[in-house]
């Protein structure tokens, strides 16, 4: 391999003239940005405990009325990318949002795309095109770009959820905006999309020769998700994963463009090495407690409790109780690197 020159080795009269003319060598940059085997990946596998984040929320509660936060969320921030970047991983914006009795967070759309995925709390609702949507404990509910969504509260103490979004992506290519709407008039038809949307393998009929609609299921019940896993345990050898993805019931593709969701379940006592892979990821504890070694790193995780993958990364996670399973939620990007051509799964 050829040792490329770097940026001292030219002259001081000439650099300056490419800058004044906004020219930049590409040679001294080359191997950064194009490195050889593997990126250059400045994300910092990490854990955020919810033992940390739920005290700040809730003081974040008593600091700021809802209507000077529009969105009263902590944003679990990677060091490694820096924090005022917002990016759990590069591509992937994680936020814990809270919402008290009777407060609402009004109605907007924006180019970005989001979930939200229920970790504490009864009574929140989300309101997505007119659709009143209720939010329990891991439910996963999605509000796809461009679709007008508001948040609310009917029952008593803390409700609180993560929000997944695209936003690092949306905001890196300048397309990332809101539009703020007025509330909107909910139909008489609450969570609309789970009862025509059932079950698996059944469809409304007339939606198969019909044009189909882009989002057809936007809540996901996680007492049905959880009952999916236990029952697609029973027939998963060991060695393999209990995974299950998250799709749209019409095409069986991906529920999102760019971010992909998954659950898995870890059986007792069992660890699971995921196939090495260009896609990075979130992970979300919503039952059970483990150890997570991702590449050099040992992390220790609790319910709750949310984890950043880099890409590439190594990863092993192991469920420390021999007696009940735990169960994750994932976030990550493979679905765009799929689109965009460049998703791998690596050698070990
Ligand atoms: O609830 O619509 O965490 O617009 C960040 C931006 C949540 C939301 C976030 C948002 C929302």
């Amino acid at each position: 391999m050829a040792q490329l020159g770097t940026l001292e080795e030219l002259p001081l009269d000439y650099r300056n003239d490419l800058t004044a003319n906004n020219l930049v060598p590409l040679w001294p940059s080359l191997r950064a940005a194009l490195p050889y085997d593997i990126p250059s990946r400045r994300t910092k596998p990490m854990v955020w405990r919810y033992a940390d984040i739920r005290p700040r929320l809730l003081r974040a509660g008593e600091l700021t009325p809802i209507e000077k936060a529009e969105r009263r969320v902590l944003v679990l921030a990677n060091p490694g990318l820096g924090l005022e970047n917002m990016q759990a991983t590069p591509s992937i914006y994680i936020g814990m949002q809270l919402i008290l009795p009777r407060e609402t967070a009004p109605n907007h759309w924006h180019t970005p795309s989001a979930i939200r995925f229920v970790v504490e709390g009864e009574g929140g609702f989300t309101v997505v095109e007119g659709e009143k949507l209720p939010m329990k404990r891991g439910d996963l509910i999605l509000t796809p770009s461009g679709l007008w969504h508001e948040h609310g509260h009917e029952g008593s103490g803390p409700v609180v959820w993560l929000d997944a979004l695209d936003l690092p992506v949306v905001y890196g290519l300048e397309a990332s905006y809101c539009l703020e709407g007025e509330p909107q008039t909910v139909r008489n038809r609450p969570d609309a999309s789970q009862n025509r949307y059932r079950r698996s393998g059944l469809i409304p009929y007339a939606s198969l020769r019909a044009p189909r609609a882009a989002y057809p299921l936007r809540r996901f019940p996680w007492e049905d998700t959880r009952a999916a896993l236990c029952d697609l345990a029973t027939v998963t050898d060991g060695g393999e994963i209990v995974q299950l993805a998250y799709v749209n019931p019409e095409t069986g593709a991906e529920c999102l463009p760019i971010l992909g969701f998954s659950a898995i379940m870890l059986r007792p006592g069992e660890t699971i090495k995921p196939v090495r892979r260009s896609a990075s990821a979130v992970l979300h504890v919503v039952e059970g407690e483990g150890e997570a070694r991702i590449d050099n790193a040992e992390l220790a995780w609790g319910g709750q409790d949310t984890m950043a993958i880099p890409t590439h990364a190594r990863v092993a996670i192991s469920n420390r109780s021999s007696s009940k399973p735990a169960f994750l939620f994932q976030v990550d990007d493979a679905p765009m690197q799929s689109k965009l051509g460049f998703y791998e799964e690596l050698e070990a």
